[in-house]
């Protein structure tokens, strides 16, 4: 039986893995996007920080009808882009395709659809039809979110790059990381996105669509051009042999070592994540992640608490440290069904609310203070220091 990735040495794993697939498809476009980014950005000597955001998909066959998927709508990672930007920062937003963007975030989604924000102007110069305008009372905010949009936009501040499958991720992480060399302690890496723990090996995977009902052996051998294939689907012929599918998924290879001594520029700052639902497990579970990537800081959130606490853990003092919302500042707003379950459980009874018809679309930066406004000049002040120590070493 070969060994499996875990039980390898980061660089062979890192070897054995990345031959077992084809490059993603938009790799090389996003390797020269990301180089002229870079390029722009090393010259003006700015702080360019990755930003990755969403969740990862694992396929169950190589042509994939079917996946496994995680609750992450990027709302950590395109909020947080956003503070970043405000800072100063370039951004590289390596995201899960169809997950929340900087600014857009504020009208995409389900619950706050951007149509909502919108109204028909009476008509005027004798045209049949009114304008289509911005609500009165939206006016305001949208301008704001506006401006800072095309901002970035106009001043090249904000790279959007997509991924899907966890593989696609490792592939744009490790490009990304290594084209970032040349700005070294201006580098950041802000690891928000949610990867899966678990994938089945190329070598395992199904060609095609897994069945769930046998096929007769003989059935290919006798098949000729426009038999129907039997699928045991058809109404009038309940499935007969029904299969239980049993998946058999192996760990993802931890790449953050690899991410920390390999691909990252020298003097990079490195930021993870770690998600529990468990809160006895929160602090011990990313402690032993930065002593086991000896990286640099570990923010820890809880699934139902994640918008208003985190936990900054650190290898120097003070080692574990809070940042809350305090309680009367936390949004009411709700997003994605994930978010609706944390509600309930804390709020006892008011989850409905934020979605009665009478009550205006809640936006983001009005609706209570969002945690990553004092997560990101939090985690600015450690890269100040960072900077500073590596300066004062270089001189
Ligand atoms: O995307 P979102 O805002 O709904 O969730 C953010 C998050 C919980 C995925 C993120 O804060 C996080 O913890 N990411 C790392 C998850 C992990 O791999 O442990």
């Amino acid at each position: 039986m070969s060994p499996s990735l875990g039980d390898m040495e980061p660089a062979e794993a890192e070897s054995v893995y990345f031959n077992e697939y084809p490059p993603p498809k938009a790799l090389s476009r996003h390797e020269a996007l990301a180089r002229a980014f870079i390029d722009l950005h090393v010259e003006a000597n700015r702080r360019v920080v990755l930003v990755t955001s969403g969740g990862t998909t694992v396929p169950l066959e190589a042509q994939t009808v079917r996946f496994i998927d995680n609750f992450s709508a990027g709302t950590r990672g395109a909020t947080s882009a956003e503070y970043f930007l405000e800072q100063g920062y370039a951004v590289i937003f390596l995201h899960r395709q169809y997950s929340l963007l900087p600014y857009s975030r504020h009208y995409s989604h389900s619950t706050n659809c951007f149509l909502d924000f919108m109204d028909e102007a009476p008509p005027s110069n004798g045209s049949m039809d009114g304008s289509v305008i911005v609500r009165n009372e939206y006016q305001n905010q949208m301008r704001d979110v506006l401006r800072k949009y095309r901002y970035a936009k106009q001043n090249n501040r904000l790279l959007l790059l997509s991924f899907t499958t966890v593989a696609e991720y490792m592939f744009e992480l490790r490009a990304m990381a290594k084209l970032m060399r040349p700005l070294g302690y201006n580098a950041l890496f802000y690891l928000a996105a949610a990867v899966s723990d678990f994938f089945i090996p190329r070598s395992r995977m199904a060609e095609h669509k897994i069945q769930s009902s046998e096929i007769p052996a003989n059935f290919r051998d006798n098949a000729v051009a426009g038999d129907e294939i039997y699928t045991g689907e058809n109404e009038n012929e309940p499935a007969k042999n029904s299969k239980k599918l049993i998946i058999d998924l192996d760990p993802v290879p931890k790449f953050l070592h690899r991410l920390v001594d390999g691909w990252a520029p020298d003097g990079s700052m490195v930021v993870s994540f770690k998600l529990e639902t468990d809160p006895a497990l929160l602090v011990y579970k990313a402690r032993t992640a930065l002593q086991r990537y000896a990286h640099h800081l570990v923010i820890g959130n809880m699934l139902s608490t994640r918008k208003w606490e985190v936990v900054f853990i650190t290898p120097d003092a003070p080692y574990e440290r809070w940042i809350r919302v305090p309680k009367s500042r936390r949004s009411k707003s709700i997003s994605g069904a994930q978010d609706q379950v944390g509600l309930a459980e804390i709020k006892k009874g008011e989850a409905g609310k934020a979605n009665e018809t009478d009550q205006p679309p809640s936006v983001g930066m009005e609706d209570g203070v969002e945690i990553e406004s004092l997560i990101i000049p939090e985690l600015v002040k450690l890269h100040d220091a960072r900077i500073a120590e590596k300066k004062a070493a270089a001189q």
